[in-house]
């Protein structure tokens, strides 16, 4: 029974802008996992709500079967439309939309990345539907035909700029994007893990240089990692997104000095696997401490795709939606 669920799942990993007041972002999760007569949504739930304070950026780890993850994510959307406004932002971490990011994951082996995108695809039009002034963008396999990146669309969207001009902006979806809304980027890819470490140090150029080490694009870097270093909380945070690529063995550039072995997982029927966070720790640790700073800790947001599954199935099997709030007594 458990098995025949896990294989339909589809992951979303909901980024909004929003964190210091957290009813608020506990009312948009809440709104994923209930049906309209206020009932528990079934085959739906909600495994994780990751607050970053300093960001003032939320992300909530919504899992459902194929043809309920739609559904469950507009709800949530719809929510944070109507309750987190954007003119008003303030945080240290560049973002967009209200609803910053949509992505999909797929989790089952029976879902491949072309459901996820069509999904996705089908999600923002509803959504600019529902919520009047709302637009957005596609990112990754929902991007047809060319299947941009988000990295390659945030820049052509002015994403990494301090203050985008939101009124020249075309939108894939809706008007130009509004001050309340802003854009919010809707994609589909393999599962995307989210990896920071901190390190001990104000120098944001000596970050600078270790996430440039660490890029994949550098001789020293990991394969499928994407790294920003932004100040976070006194100290430099390397921030790193981890992406899932097909195959099942270490790329070569992850097999120096016996490191620890890459997870793999399965996506439509192949084989994907990621960089684990012990080897991108390691990594920075080491490049940081030729400048004679030490790590301060690593936090991986959300789970690994195994997890994610694992964590699903045990949810849905228990006809737990609000397994945030559960997840300390189920671990313990
Ligand atoms: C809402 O959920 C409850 C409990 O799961 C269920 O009994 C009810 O039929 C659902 N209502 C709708 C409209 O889906
Ligand atoms: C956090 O961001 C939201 C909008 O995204 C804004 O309404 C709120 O005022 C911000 N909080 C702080 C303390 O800046
Ligand atoms: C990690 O960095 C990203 C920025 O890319 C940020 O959105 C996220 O909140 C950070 N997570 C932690 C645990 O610091
Ligand atoms: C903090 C953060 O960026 N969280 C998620 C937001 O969405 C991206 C896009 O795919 C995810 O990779 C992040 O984990």
């Amino acid at each position: 029974m458990t098995n025949t669920l896990g294989k339909r799942l589809v992951a979303c990993l909901l980024n909004v802008s929003e964190a210091r007041r957290k009813d608020l972002v506990s009312k948009v999760a809440q709104a994923a996992i209930t049906n309209s007569s206020g009932g528990w949504r079934v085959g739906t739930t909600v495994l994780n709500i990751f607050n970053d304070f300093d960001y003032n950026r939320s992300v909530i780890t919504i899992v459902a079967g194929l043809d309920h993850i739609r559904e469950a994510v507009l709800s949530a959307c719809e929510q944070a439309y109507d309750l987190i406004d954007m003119s008003a932002h303030s945080g240290v971490h560049p973002c967009m939309g209200a609803v910053d990011l949509v992505p999909l994951y797929p989790l089952g082996e029976e879902v491949g990345l072309e459901d996820c995108a069509r999904e996705a695809k089908a999600l923002a039009s509803e959504l600019i539907q529902r919520v009047s002034g709302t637009s957005a963008f596609f990112f990754g396999w929902a991007d047809t035909p060319q299947r941009r990146g988000l990295a390659q669309r945030r820049k052509e969207m002015g994403w990494f700029k301090k203050h985008p001009d939101m009124s020249v902006i075309q939108a894939d979806v809706g008007p130009a994007p509004q001050k309340r809304y802003g854009l919010t980027g809707v994609g589909a890819s393999p599962y995307v893990m989210n990896c920071n470490v901190t390190i001990g140090t104000q120098d944001l150029a000596l970050g600078r240089r270790v996430a440039a080490a660490l890029r994949e694009s550098s001789p020293s870097g990991i394969r499928g990692v994407q790294v920003l270093a932004l100040p976070h909380e006194g100290d430099v945070e390397i921030a790193c997104n981890v992406e899932a690529i097909r195959g099942a063995l270490p790329p070569s550039s992850g097999a120096r000095g016996g490191e620890s072995s890459w997870p793999s997982f399965n996506i439509g029927g192949e084989v994907y696997c990621h960089a684990p966070a012990s080897l991108i720790t390691a990594r920075v640790a080491e490049l940081a401490g030729r400048d004679g700073v030490a790590t301060k800790g690593t936090a991986l947001v959300g789970f690994t795709p195994v997890e994610c599954r694992g964590l699903a199935e045990r949810a849905l099997s228990l006809g737990i939606g609000e397994f945030w709030k559960e997840q300390r007594k189920v671990h313990m």
